[in-house]
């Protein structure tokens, strides 16, 4: 058996049996292995970016990590913004990236370049396998290191040799330790706080989000009055009817300073301090008054449902019920279409248990409030800021959830980054509905132009936030990748189109003219 088919037994004996890949030459053992060996799902991307996004996708509604396959540093590179993403998101990963042979790096080959640096700055977790007999316990090493809490990316190179020379056969993955209980110190502390009498929020991110973290606290803020909040950007967020809703801390700063200010206590779970996703001139990065102090109840790589578990018993809050949403999903909305229209037509028509990709950016922002009485869902967001996440994200979630609709929501200028995502999403008949949210510009850095203080724009300025001319065909766009769709102009058009697309299986396109 060779290094190749040792390192792919390794992969499915651990667990990772999802492969998003977009191979070349050096990878060619790699993918002959993968029909000597059952169990791999191996799914191919049309660019880097769709690879690494589809594998945060998979990772975050899976909890497993995904295998990416990518060929040498420029794949990589292609690959990058979206590890980035996948990073602040504490999704695990395992890249795989081909390297020439290692006897032939010395010459200098055309896609020569220093893989290991380019890895590093996102990944935790970086080796070159240095030969065939190696590769397997390799492979089981950025394993066990991906699933190291909360979930970390861990990238292995593996040299053309490594790959065809005579392997080990597979190697046995350790498992996961459990995340580590807090003390108590922490939770008493919390709980000190929460007995104030000061004004104190409990702000939330990582698995305090799903329903027994909302549950709990819930229960600890209708027991104390505390106030209970998300981070700004989550990786996963159970939300809907029946549920405890958070409102997020909001992008904009002095929207968000407004929501914070008063605060004496932040106790953060699983969360840090907040902070602003850009500087501005003459406004703060901190969020939170200078005066409020955090308390850290759990870090993200700790027992967060115990520690609020742990919270709730010293506040005497487990018998206390959680304030939940029970009030009626909106109602469709007719007429034009306008972001609110938008809102509450998705909160009407939302299906239960959807799992909801958000890189609508600014079309987007509202859309939060009206779908808080939707059916429950999963709210997925853009931890990393760098767009071009969505349409990827939403692949690996459909493939991670055969059974569960998934409705992006996608900006046309953060669909261009990796509209290929489309063709992965048709060949694999992922059941994905996307809303194109058209609005033929980079509608957000019109008022960043303005927030940054860089004057008055003039028309090279405005240009470079125009996405207009020639306009966008998201139709025939994704018609040309296999995807049906609409172009809607009204809001009972949109209606009946999105309601036709969660009908319907497989992947559906709605280009909405906002
Ligand atoms: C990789 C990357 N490049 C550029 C940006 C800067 N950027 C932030 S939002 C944005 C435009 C988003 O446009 P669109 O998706 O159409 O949403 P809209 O602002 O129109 O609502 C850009 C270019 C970024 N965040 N990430």
């Amino acid at each position: 058996m060779n290094g190749a088919e040792s390192l792919v037994r390794t992969l499915v004996g651990g667990g990772v049996d999802v492969c998003f890949a977009n191979p070349g030459t050096s990878e060619m053992h790699f993918v002959a292995a993968l029909d000597r060996v059952e169990g791999m799902r191996c799914v191919l991307c049309l660019f880097e970016g769709v690879v690494t996004g589809a594998a945060d996708g998979y990772a975050r509604m899976s909890e497993q990590p995904a295998a990416t396959l990518l060929h040498l540093g420029p794949g990589l590179a292609n690959g990058l913004a979206n590890i980035h993403n996948a990073n602040k998101a504490s999704s695990p990963m395992v890249n795989i990236v081909g390297d020439h042979a290692t006897y032939h790096r010395k010459y200098d080959a055309p896609l020569t370049s220093d893989i290991e640096a380019l890895a590093r700055p996102s990944s935790h977790w970086v080796k070159t396998s240095p030969d065939a007999r190696s590769i397997a316990a390799d492979g089981a090493a950025a394993i066990a290191a991906s699933r190291k809490l909360p979930g970390q990316i861990a990238t292995l190179i593996l040299p053309a040799d490594t790959a065809w020379n005579e392997g080990s056969g597979p190697a046995e993955v350790v498992t996961t330790a459990l995340p580590k209980p807090v003390s108590h110190d922490a939770v008493a502390e919390a709980a000190k706080a929460l007995r104030s009498g000061e004004p104190c929020l409990i702000l939330m991110t990582g698995r305090a989000l799903r329903q027994q973290g909302l549950d709990l606290a819930g229960r600890i803020a209708a027991k104390t009055g505390a106030r209970l909040i998300a981070q700004g950007s989550n990786a996963r967020t159970q939300r809907g009817r029946g549920r405890v809703f958070l409102e997020r801390v909001p992008y904009v700063v002095d929207q968000a300073t407004k929501v914070l200010s008063g605060l004496k206590h932040i106790i953060l779970v699983g969360a840090k301090m907040p902070v602003a996703f850009f500087a501005y001139p003459d406004k703060p990065s901190l969020l939170a008054p200078p005066d409020a102090q955090g308390h850290v109840l759990a870090r993200l790589d700790e027992d967060i449902i115990g520690a609020l578990d742990a919270l709730a018993e010293e506040v005497g809050a487990h018998s206390t019920p959680a304030l939940v949403v029970n009030d009626p999903p909106p109602t469709k909305a007719t007429g034009r279409i306008t972001p609110e229209a938008l809102g509450a037509s998705l909160g009407a028509l939302l299906p239960e248990n959807a799992i909801v990709v958000d890189e609508a950016v600014t079309t987007g922002r509202g859309f939060f409030a009206p779908t808080r009485s939707a059916a429950p869902h999963d709210w997925l967001s853009n931890m990393g800021g760098s767009i071009g996440l969505g349409m990827p994200l939403a692949t690996g979630a459909a493939v991670a959830c055969p059974d569960r609709k998934v409705i992006t929501l996608e900006g046309d200028g953060s669909a261009m980054y990796t509209l290929q995502a489309l063709w992965t999403q048709a060949r694999e008949g992922l059941d994905v509905t996307t809303l194109l949210f058209s609005n033929r510009s980079y509608a957000i850095l019109r008022g960043e132009l303005a927030n940054v203080g860089a004057g008055n724009p003039g028309r090279k300025a405005l240009d470079m936030l125009d996405l207009g001319s020639p306009d966008l065909d998201f139709v025939n766009l994704a018609k040309g990748m296999g995807v049906p769709g609409a172009r809607v102009t009204t809001m009972d058009e949109f209606n009946n189109r999105l309601a036709e697309g969660i009908a319907a299986p497989g992947p559906f396109l709605i280009e909405v003219a906002v």
